[in-house]
């Protein structure tokens, strides 16, 4: 790979990252159940570019919390799990990055569905489950009287992470059957 393209594939990353923050000023509408839409541009960056530049974009996006004040801040290890880990571990839909590359470059878009599918899926689930964690050791004093911790993040957080990968779902379907260019390099 030449400097040049190296470079290229580390401006989309921050780019994506960068992309994905602002999706992250989209007003909760549905306190801590509102779907993360920052999480469509991200997905997207990892399945054109890859695990590394996948983790790199999700730590940026992880990281920019903290410069533009949007943090959440209950104690330190709380807010390295949720905003540092939570956020890189997205980029793990880049493991799919190959895949979908190649059921793209041979027409196979339906496969190629399934793959973003999986690939989101398990950005989503991984992410939430570190929300999950954080939710049940530091966030439990917000539950409604009467129930527990666990059950509390379990009801805040699967249905959040779900929410979030199906508007990841519903936009990347879209962009790989009307678009599919957009995730090839070059
Ligand atoms: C039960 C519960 N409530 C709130 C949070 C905090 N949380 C949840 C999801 C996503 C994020 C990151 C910012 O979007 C945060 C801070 C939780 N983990 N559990």
């Amino acid at each position: 790979m030449s400097t040049s393209s190296n470079s290229r594939a580390l401006i989309e990353t921050a780019l994506f990252a960068a992309l994905a923050m602002v999706l992250s000023f989209i007003p909760d509408f549905a306190s801590w159940i509102t779907p993360s839409f920052g999480a469509i541009p991200l997905i997207f960056i990892c399945l054109r570019r890859g695990l590394k530049h996948g983790l790199v974009s999700g730590f940026i996006w992880g990281l920019l919390h903290f410069i533009l004040g949007k943090v959440y801040y209950l104690n330190l290890s709380q807010v390295i799990i949720e905003y540092l880990i939570a956020f890189t571990v997205m980029g793990l839909a880049g493991l799919f990055a190959n895949r979908f590359q190649k059921q793209l470059k041979t027409q196979r878009k339906y496969e190629a569905l399934t793959t973003v599918y999986l690939a989101s899926f398990i950005a989503c689930a991984v992410r939430y489950f570190f929300h999950f964690v954080a939710g049940f050791l530091f966030w439990g004093s917000y539950a409604p009287k009467g129930m527990g911790a666990v059950w509390y993040s379990l009801t805040v957080n699967v249905p959040a992470g779900l929410a979030t990968w199906i508007i990841v779902v519903v936009c990347l379907t879209a962009l790989t059957l009307s678009y599919p260019h957009l995730f090839e390099i070059d």
